[in-house]
């Protein structure tokens, strides 16, 4: 890692196993960008607990969603790799950002307002606040990038603006202002049940996802029940989005781009298309299933590279804490009195 490299950071919610989707969206792409950028990416069991989890289920998965960063080609060595609640500055930046942040900026999240329309009347007001989470995750690394996808642009930008206000008060140097960040080939898979809707790892209907410890023939079935349209032709348009996902899928993992992959099913049925899909799929992810399980086998060794994971991130966090706590006149304790 270099210092002159600029800092990107990223991380998936252990609240389920992970899907093709967050691989497409994220992982697969975090592989590149670990060559250009410093990076840190991290799974964050701290907003996984804003909805109910049960714990065995969150532990396993927490340590599977690292497991699969690395099997999907993370290399340690590289990123810096960690779990959020291994960093207690995460929660102690979010308390700070909480009080500088507003309201009625809060409540005009999408995420929350769709999230917590599920949640009938007992709101919890993580929910509410998990913004701030997301705020002090990223300026706590003076952060340049993060990488979203278009329902999360919106909190980067309340991050943007919590820093700005902050740095008015406290001075321009005090938070490295973020930016989101588009990845190149920043695909978006939709639900094999409802292409309408992001394919989500906590969908209920497991049919509507493919998830990274699925088998070849879990993967084929699901495929194939895809839900496409009454039409026979192959083209990638609105009007035919499950059509479209499964090209979107097919692009992501080979990096053709569209006209060539629909030419090529020229004069073939949806039928084809969802088998030479769920092929690539298969094969895309079966290397990744089998390195995820070998590495589970030996939770002494991820166990290992996390403390060292989180010392190296805490050394980095401590840095805009300890300057951040100065600034707002706390008096120093934990850290060395010094001029910041
Ligand atoms: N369907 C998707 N297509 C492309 N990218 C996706 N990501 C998620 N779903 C897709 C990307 O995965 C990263 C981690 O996401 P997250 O765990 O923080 O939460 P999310 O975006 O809300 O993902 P899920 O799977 O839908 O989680 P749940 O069901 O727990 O809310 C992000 O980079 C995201 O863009």
């Amino acid at each position: 890692m270099s210092a002159q490299k600029a800092v990107l950071l990223s991380a998936v919610q252990p609240s389920n196993r992970l899907t093709v989707g967050n691989y497409l969206g994220a992982l697969k792409n975090w592989v590149r960008l670990q060559n250009e950028y410093d990076c840190l990416f991290f799974a964050v069991d701290l907003h996984t607990i804003t909805l109910r989890q049960d714990p065995k289920a969150l532990r396993e998965q927490t340590y599977r969603a690292i497991a699969t960063y690395i099997a999907a080609g993370i290399d340690p060595a590289k990123a810096t790799l960690f779990i959020q609640s291994h960093v207690p500055e995460h929660a102690e930046l979010a308390w700070v950002l909480t009080c500088f942040s507003y309201m009625g900026e809060l409540n005009r999240m999408t995420q929350y307002k769709d999230k917590s329309a599920k949640e009938g009347s007992n709101i919890p007001a993580g929910l509410f606040i998990y913004p701030t989470l997301m705020a002090s995750d990223i300026l706590l690394y003076g952060t340049k990038l993060v990488p979203v996808g278009s329902d999360q642009k919106q909190h980067v930008e309340l991050t943007r603006d919590i820093a700005i206000r902050m740095n008015n008060i406290y001075g321009g140097d005090l938070f490295v202002v973020p930016e989101p960040f588009i990845p190149p080939s920043g695909a978006r898979i939709m639900s094999l049940q409802d292409p309408t809707s992001k394919m989500s790892k906590s969908d209920p209907d497991p049919n509507s996802a493919v998830y990274l410890t699925d088998t070849e023939d879990q993967i084929l079935k699901k495929v194939k029940r895809a839900v496409t349209d009454s039409g026979t032709e192959i083209t990638y348009e609105d009007t035919k989005p499950g059509v479209k996902n499964l090209l979107d899928i097919q692009a992501a993992i080979t990096g053709k781009s569209h006209p060539e992959l629909v030419s090529s099913y020229a004069g073939k049925m949806y039928g084809h298309l969802k088998v030479e899909t769920a092929q690539l799929l298969a094969q895309e992810l079966a290397p990744i299933r089998t390195k995820t399980d070998e590495l589970l086998k030996d939770l002494s060794y991820l166990d290992k590279l996390l403390q060292d994971g989180a010392e190296a991130a805490r050394s980095r966090a401590q840095v805009t804490l300890a300057r951040v706590y100065d600034r707002l006149g706390f008096v120093p304790g934990r850290y060395p009195r010094r001029s910041f």
